[in-house]
């Protein structure tokens, strides 16, 4: 059988629970679920470290931050790291990348291994974006969602049948500032969609690091991403659950818009696999660079280790291996992702990607059990005292039973990452008692044992993976070194044209 070809969706900050194959209590999103129907619903993929950049690099090498560089949306990604694109390029893949890109200086750097590229300069636009390719920056009229699926079509028509092909199409939405196609403005009527659960989370039990972060809805999401100033009567502490419930019907509005495009694009490029005979043989993934929090625990945006940032939706088809309908419990990460790929595409990832800290899903996506697979997944989120959000450094690991977290206070002299210090503080949460994360028993001495072994495991997956445990303010990790020069001058010059255009 011919080698498949490669299709990786991924969207921006699309969290698992706003699609209704995943359980979704807001939205429908049939063409996603019809890729869950037909294939695999992955349960536990989660990313290592909740942001858009370094996620993106962690997918593209198969190493975590700390390997690749990329520790921050700040911080310049070591090129000397291969990634699985070159991999496939080499091994005869034919490779496109399409959307946002968000890698280098100002999120502007040359995709490497790809035989065509399209990409938005940094978060790029909604509407009649920058686009830049070889021949530099222009403007593409139209809407993001649909310019990115039109550019990953014509790139497949274009292609002779004899080759496999990899495609990422990477989409700008649902990120901020969740600007919805005009034509799906009329969906979700004000005050239509359920609040969540833990929306008014007191952060009791919680350590100071996560109840000092700036994302609450109340009183951190702004004019900008309401487009509208709050109304005078809904300001001021006595009116906080009032203007809480009214913006995030307005978020989660415009957010769940931004989706429902996506979506009638999934079901487009679909009818295209369909109409043109490339469905069986073609691996379908559908995934985001990380979660969201919809309103859970009071919260947008992501960062933190809490299920609604960590999980990655991650919906697969493959008629060729992959059972329909089924299901996946097993922790993945996104540093599995590349090695995954290269073991589909029949290449050898110890040979081809030696710097790959992954290991391939292959089996488990074919509904196999693999008795050694890993119990636990390693997170560690770099960026420190960032003025925005104020989301701490922090590193822990989860299990499918508890999540153990590090606050460790400070940040590594990185760039991106202050030395600010406060308090080290622990969190623990015992994800069966507790599955909406709102009870730290970190000092609760009934889960002392289970602290302490979750501690050892914690060692251990640092070890595994080669990172640092946290030593101190303005200790830089061993593992930073220098980036490509000659082509960091490329970069530069790109973003020269860009500012000379804007
Ligand atoms: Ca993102």
């Amino acid at each position: 059988m011919a080698r498949p070809n490669i299709i990786f969706v991924m969207s921006d900050d699309h969290a698992a629970h706003a699609i209704s194959a995943y359980g979704s209590r807001v939205n429908h999103t049939p063409h996603m679920d019809r890729l869950a129907a037909e294939g695999v619903r992955m349960d536990a993929v989660y990313c290592t470290n909740s942001i858009c950049s370094p996620s993106r690099a962690t997918i593209l090498t198969g190493t975590y931050s700390h390997v690749n560089g990329v520790s921050s949306i700040w911080t310049e990604m070591d090129y000397r790291v291969p990634t699985f694109i070159e991999a496939l390029h080499e091994g005869g893949y034919r490779t496109a990348m399409f959307g946002k890109w968000h890698l280098g200086e100002h999120g502007i750097s040359l995709p490497r291994g790809f035989d065509a590229w399209k990409i938005f300069p940094g978060q790029g636009d909604y509407v009649d974006p920058v686009m830049i390719d070889g021949d530099g920056p222009a403007t593409v009229p139209g809407y993001a969602t649909d310019i990115v699926t039109d550019l990953s079509l014509d790139w497949i028509g274009s292609l002779a049948t004899d080759q496999p092909f990899c495609l990422m199409l990477h989409h700008k939405a649902p990120h901020r500032p969740w600007i919805p196609d005009q034509k799906h403005k009329h969906l979700y009527a004000d005050g239509s969609i359920p609040e969540p659960e833990t929306f008014f989370d007191d952060y009791a039990s919680r350590s100071k690091a996560v109840r000092g972060v700036r994302m609450t809805i109340a009183d951190d999401m702004g004019a900008d991403d309401l487009k509208q100033e709050v109304p005078e009567h809904l300001r001021g502490p006595e009116n906080r659950e009032t203007r809480m419930r009214w913006k995030y019907q307005i978020y989660m509005r415009d957010y769940l818009q931004c989706i429902q495009s996506i979506d009638d694009n999934v079901g487009r490029l679909l009818g295209y696999l369909d109409e043109h005979g490339l469905a069986d043989n073609t691996l379908v993934v559908y995934t985001s660079d990380q979660g969201f929090f919809l309103g859970d625990h009071g919260w947008f945006d992501k960062r933190l280790m809490f299920d609604q940032s960590l999980q990655m939706p991650m919906l697969v088809r493959w008629p060729a291996e992959i059972p329909a309908g089924s299901r996946c419990e097993a922790i993945i990460t996104n540093v599995d992702f590349a090695a995954t790929f290269l073991d589909i595409a029949g290449i050898d990832a110890d040979v081809a990607l030696p710097t790959s800290q992954g290991r391939s899903f292959r089996p488990l996506l074919r509904g196999e059990q693999v008795e050694d697979w890993a119990d636990a997944a390693y997170y560690r989120y770099w960026e420190h005292d960032d003025p925005i959000h104020a989301a701490p450094a922090h590193y822990g690991i989860r299990t499918a039973d508890y999540k153990l977290i590090y606050y460790y206070g400070a940040g590594l002299g990185v760039p991106g990452a202050s030395d600010v210090v406060f308090e080290p503080e622990w969190e623990l949460y015992d994800l069966h008692a507790d599955p909406t994360e709102v009870r730290n028993v970190a000092d609760d001495p009934a889960y002392a044992q289970i602290k302490a072994e979750l501690q050892v495991k914690l060692g251990q997956y640092q070890a595994r993976y080669q990172d640092e445990p946290y030593r101190g303010p303005g200790t830089s990790h061993p593992d930073w070194g220098p980036y490509d020069e000659e082509l960091a001058e490329r970069v530069a010059t790109y973003v020269r044209q860009i500012r000379a255009s804007s």
